[in-house]
């Protein structure tokens, strides 16, 4: 990837924002130490640090290749990815040489290599997630980077096929039962003179490799053509759901098939997948390329196959990229920057580039942001607390130091009132910090287990019946109905909880002199448009010309499973979010009263002491003036740390 424009490629914009993350660390860092140099870390800021730091290094971003076999999804990853190589990484030929969905991504904790899933595991009514959490079923095999020949030679076996008997097949989900009235399906394969059919040995590769890019938090993903990806509903519903992008690669040579056209409108164009970026490659475009005709008939032919293609597509014409990804492939390798430019590669690299990192910046905005500036609001109002303490106890000083002994005694009065306001006081955050939690834990029952689990059912049954019928359809987008409705319902609980707690702390606030602010209730709308998507996905799924699969009962039972952990993993992520907050509010409670108790134990201490040695008053004044300037400062030197 050495000569391209350094502006263009994926990685320039991979490093770019790779320095944005480490500024950002840097800052984090920096305001972790001087919140612990001035003794303004607790337990919740310690949380908040770490939370935002594993945020910062585990952010992956995730390209999906999605096209028919031969349109040159490999040899595309291949030159935007793997040229630095030398070679092809990705097999990339005439016929179907990628068999199996095939991730490349960077873990340090695993072996350098490729893991793959055998194909009989599809045998279990077990989804894909659940095997990747099981190491032990998929077969390693290990490859050494600086050895490209043997490496790509290791990563062929994503093509490896066998041949087995239909009845094997079907057990395997590659054959289909023919229809209720004896119609044959012509999505099956054709079996051979022995009645055999070939199939593939792996369900699913996983590529380690510490590439610079996929260091950088990249996940690539090579998919088979449509019969493969029909058949794994984990694929399509679940790892296309999570991309960042999808890239759509069709042939200039062959134009948009019908068969291009029917994955396109199956899996890319529903309506839960519109959030997704979705470009299409118009590859091969060198096949146009004609020594008999002027270059600029050659681009006025291409301009007009892009047209045709986003009309055909219904994107953009914006989101159409003419490539040619082996002459690209070529160019990189052979350091031909001429060829490079003609073929297209670099505006595809600049689009994906930016495209990927601005994603990742948003939600690391988003995320990081956002606790960084409630770390800091923490911490400032902690100094007010602070201030307003040392300012009572120079206030007390001087009364004693004015030898008043009516006023002394005054002074004692208040501390002493004092002293009793905050043991009350504590008895009013044991019971906050209890509606709190009791709160949340409430809000949280219309998504409970139970609730979970009848949706479960009741889509399963909606799924048995092949959702052909009026009143299968019904039954799923019922069971939806009330799932939606749940999320509601616990939002709504959730906004009178904050609604109760910020009334009770502003009496805390009022009657103690507290300065209490209860962090907003977590928003459960990003959740609820996720549940939306699945929802949305799954019906055009359902929908569109899948009948055959649906005649099988096993096509369902593995959909609704895939379905439901997909939901089920959205309501996880509510009760995580939910409970982090209940515990930060909890947290923030314990830690304030905390420190007011141990602010006052100082003054009571320091007043008791003034009584004793009257004669050091004057010292301990100027020494508390000194801390309030030092208070002062650090006020400054924390708004100065929140700018960027
Ligand atoms: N002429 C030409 N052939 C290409 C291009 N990209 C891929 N191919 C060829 O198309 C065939 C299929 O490519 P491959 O990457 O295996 O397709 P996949 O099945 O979509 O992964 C191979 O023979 C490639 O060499 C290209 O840009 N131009
Ligand atoms: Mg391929």
């Amino acid at each position: 990837m050495s000569n391209a424009s350094p502006h263009t490629t994926i990685q320039s914009q991979f490093n770019q924002h790779q320095a944005w993350c480490l500024a950002f660390a840097k800052r984090l860092t920096a305001l972790a130490e001087w919140l612990e140099k001035n003794t303004l870390a607790d337990s919740v800021a310690y949380a908040e640090v770490n939370r935002l730091r594993y945020q910062l290094s585990s952010q992956q971003v995730m390209v999906a290749v999605i096209a028919e076999f031969s349109r040159g999804k490999s040899e595309l990853i291949n030159a935007l990815f793997f040229a630095n190589y030398g070679k092809r990484i990705m097999p990339a030929g005439a016929g179907r040489t990628t068999m199996c969905p095939a991730e490349m991504s960077w873990n340090p904790a695993l072996p350098v290599g490729i893991r793959l899933l055998p194909i009989e595991t599809r045998k279990e009514k077990i989804s894909l997630a659940h095997w990747r959490v099981r190491p032990e079923s998929w077969v390693s095999f290990a490859f050494d980077t600086q050895d490209p020949e043997a490496m790509a030679q290791t990563i062929s076996k994503v093509g490896e096929v066998q041949r087995v008997s239909v009845q094997e097949a079907t057990r395997l989900g590659f054959w289909l039962p023919d229809g209720p009235n004896g119609e044959r399906n012509f999505d099956n394969p054709v079996p051979d003179r022995l009645g055999q059919v070939e199939v593939p040995v792996w369900r699913h590769a996983c590529i380690n490799i510490p590439h610079p890019l996929l260091k950088q938090g990249l996940v690539i993903l090579d998919t088979p053509g449509l019969n493969a990806v029909g058949v794994e509903p984990d694929l399509t519903m679940a790892l296309l759901g999570q991309a960042q992008a999808t890239l759509f690669v069709l042939g200039a040579d062959t134009g948009v098939t019908k068969s291009d056209l029917d994955l396109w409108r199956e899996h890319l164009n529903h309506a839960g997948a519109t959030h997704i970026p979705r470009y299409a490659v118009l590859n091969k475009i060198d096949t146009l390329w004609d020594d008999l005709k002027t270059p600029a008939e050659v681009i006025t032919e291409l301009e007009k196959q892009c047209q045709s293609t986003a009309q055909l597509l219904s994107i953009g014409r914006q989101s159409v990229v003419a490539v040619s990804a082996q002459k690209g492939l070529l160019a990189k390798i052979k350091n031909d920057a001429e060829l490079l430019a003609r073929s297209g590669l670099p505006e595809l690299e600049a689009l994906l580039g930016s495209h990927l990192v601005m994603q990742r910046q948003t939600i690391i905005q988003q995320n990081c942001m956002s606790g960084m500036r409630h770390l800091q609001n923490a911490a400032a109002r902690k100094l007010e607390q602070r201030y307003q303490s040392v300012a009572q106890h120079i206030k007390e000083l001087q009364t004693l130091a004015g030898q008043n002994a009516q006023e002394s005694q005054v002074m004692q009065d208040r501390l002493t009132d004092e002293r009793q306001a905050v043991e009350r006081a504590a008895t009013a955050f044991t019971s906050l910090k209890d509606l709190c939690v009791a709160g949340a834990a409430r809000a949280l029952i219309p998504l409970s287990a139970l609730a979970m689990q009848a949706h479960k059912q009741s889509v399963e049954q909606a799924l048995q019946g092949g959702l052909l019928g009026v009143g299968m359809r019904a039954g799923y987008e019922k069971s939806f109905d009330r799932l939606q409705l749940a999320m509601q319902k616990s939002q709504g609980l959730l906004t009178q909880l904050h609604a109760e707690l910020v009334q009770k702390t502003q009496t805390i606030n009022t009657r103690h002199g507290f300065a209490l602010a209860i962090a907003p209730s977590p928003l459960l709308t990003q959740f609820a448009d996720t549940l939306r998507d699945i929802r949305l996905a799954y019906l055009q799924h359902l929908t569109l010309g899948n009948r055959w699969r649906w005649m099988s009962k096993d096509y369902s039972q593995r959909i609704g499973q895939t379905l439901h952990e997909q939901v089920q993993s959205v309501v996880d992520a509510v009760r995580g979010e939910v409970e982090r907050w209940a515990k930060n509010t909890e947290l923030l409670l314990t830690t304030e009263l905390a420190e007011r108790q141990h602010n006052l134990a100082k003054r009571e201490a320091s007043i008791a002491q003034a009584n004793d040695a009257p004669k050091s008053m004057a010292e301990r004044l100027s020494a508390l003036d000194a801390e309030l300037e030092a208070i002062r400062t650090q006020g400054k030197q924390l708004v100065a740390l929140a700018r960027d």
